[in-house]
């Protein structure tokens, strides 16, 4: 079978949508870190949309920082590659061409800064996940991370996003180039506020003088992003390369739902996304509240209850009565928590939340979001325990599902398979998860200790008290006697 590539697009069938503008006349307007499946599931899309408009300075450099799969998937075909975006009634297909070219960072770090560069390059974006915000328990920049500490000795053969933006930033400056913005698109409260923190501690320990050049030239809007975008299967590519009649070595699958409300301050310009389906506001906050609060709270929910009952996607565990339960107690917490004057709707957003979850050709795998917890948690779950702790509410659920986290750790090697997720934090934590023998008070004071969960914060004994009643529930009765224990929603 050919490959997909910009030879083959015209071979493509009449009903494929694929990029209709030339792309040898797009120039780089945009770096992004970290080009995974979501990145190209969401941002490259919005910017797709604007390149077929006829804007023609804004494509994309796409950087891997840790591996090469991607470029080495998409490079053969020019970058190009389809998304399928799925649902009950079907599946649509449409190629997408903003990425232009792929680097893989720790190949050649230098590459990437030369990208970083470049005077047409306006923006850089970042989906490095939460865990390449390398913060300590205490939520500042892990100074003594082996990475944080090369990137600070080795200018030019910078590992983190730290090293290479500040370096980005100086050497720019000296060359007389404008400052780029940067966005952050994780799922981190105020992100663009926090990676702004981060970077300005990095650069503070780097040399002052950069720091007080990055606080002045640079603006870091925060977004919000939302779309689910599930780990790609072979069934994927094989599905995807019978309708195209052309191998793709690496589609993207997602739902037809995608939203992105990003802070407008872009001092060196930006695409026109408003025109897109982007959201342009003043602050993000409110918006970010809430979904990550209604979202990947849930979203992580489902993922241990649904480990620890047995079920591998989030339409199986969604469609378990007992857990569809949960979830809707679970929002009903989280709701009182959210900003009531920033005219957010919860109700009707836990409404299409409900139909996303059901969407039954997702398959989203309860693994794939099981990952990363101890990262996760304190924005999703932590946080919101804690503002309810506050305003005198109840976290039941809250609650149990930080004691699910560490039960299904505890499960791995055991009734789950050692490998299905991982955390940054595994070796720090393996005595802790090992320690079945030990009270479920005492697991659940290291695990807090160590991940940092509610560090400083009143409320915390409470929310330790809570989690450790149900941790001893799990691991005496099961998941279902911890949830049976729960009022209903
Ligand atoms: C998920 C998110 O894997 C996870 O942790 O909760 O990736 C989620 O699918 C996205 O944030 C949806 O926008």
């Amino acid at each position: 079978m050919t490959d997909l590539s910009n030879a083959s697009l015209a071979a493509l069938p009449a009903d494929i949508a694929r990029p209709g503008y030339d792309r040898s006349a797009v120039t780089p307007g945009i770096v992004h870190l970290g080009v995974g499946a979501f990145h190209r599931a969401h941002q490259a899309i919005y910017v797709d949309d604007c390149l077929a408009a006829g804007e023609t300075g804004w494509g994309i450099v796409g950087a891997s920082l840790r591996s090469p799969d991607t470029r080495d998937a998409l490079a053969p075909q020019d970058c190009l590659y389809s998304l399928a975006v799925r649902d009950g009634q079907g599946e649509s297909l449409r190629v997408v061409g903003s990425i232009l070219s792929l680097l893989v960072a720790p190949e050649n770090p230098e590459r990437l800064l030369e990208a970083l560069c470049l005077p047409s390059v306006h923006i850089v974006t970042l989906t490095v996940t939460e865990k390449a915000y390398l913060r300590n328990a205490a939520g500042d920049l892990d100074l003594a991370h082996a990475d944080v500490m090369w990137d600070l000795a080795h200018h030019d053969r910078s590992k983190t996003v730290y090293g290479f933006i500040v370096e980005a930033v100086a050497r720019r400056q000296a060359a007389g180039i404008g400052p780029f913005t940067v966005l952050s698109c994780d799922n981190l409260p105020a992100n663009g506020k926090t990676l702004r923190r981060l970077l300005l501690q990095f650069a503070e320990a780097r040399d002052a003088k950069l720091a007080a050049q990055v606080e002045q030239s640079i603006a870091f809007p925060s977004s919000m992003v939302d779309r689910i975008v599930p780990a790609t299967t072979d069934a994927d590519r094989t599905r995807v390369a019978a309708a195209l009649g052309v191998a793709d070595a690496w589609p993207v699958r997602t739902e037809p739902f995608s939203q992105w409300v990003v802070e407008d301050r872009f001092p060196a310009g930006r695409p026109a996304w408003e025109r897109f389906g982007v959201t342009m506001v003043d602050d993000v906050g409110p918006f970010e509240d809430m979904k990550l609060r209604l979202l990947n709270g849930s979203h992580s929910a489902i993922a241990y209850l649904g480990l620890l009952s047995g079920h591998e996607t989030v339409a199986d565990a969604f469609s378990d009565p007992m857990i569809r339960r949960f979830v809707q107690g679970l929002w009903n917490e989280a709701i009182p928590t959210l900003p009531d004057n920033a005219g957010l709707d919860p109700k009707a957003y836990i409404g299409k939340l409900t139909d996303r979850y059901d969407n039954p050709a997702l398959q989203h795998r309860t693994a794939q979001i099981a990952n990363d917890g101890s990262q996760k948690l304190p924005q999703r779950i932590v946080a919101t325990a804690v503002e309810q702790l506050r305003r005198g509410g109840a976290i039941d659920h809250l609650a149990l599902v930080v004691a699910a986290w560490i039960a299904a750790c505890e499960a791995r090697g055991g009734a789950l398979d050692a490998d299905l997720f991982t955390d940054p934090l595994d070796a720090q934590l393996a005595g802790v998860f090992a320690g079945l023998s030990s009270a479920a008070a005492d697991t659940v004071s290291q695990v807090f200790d160590r991940t940092g969960f509610a560090t400083g914060q009143a409320e915390r004994p409470d929310l330790q008290r809570a989690v450790s009643a149900h941790l001893d529930v799990i691991r005496n009765a099961g998941i279902g006697a911890a949830i049976a224990t729960l009022a209903e929603g």
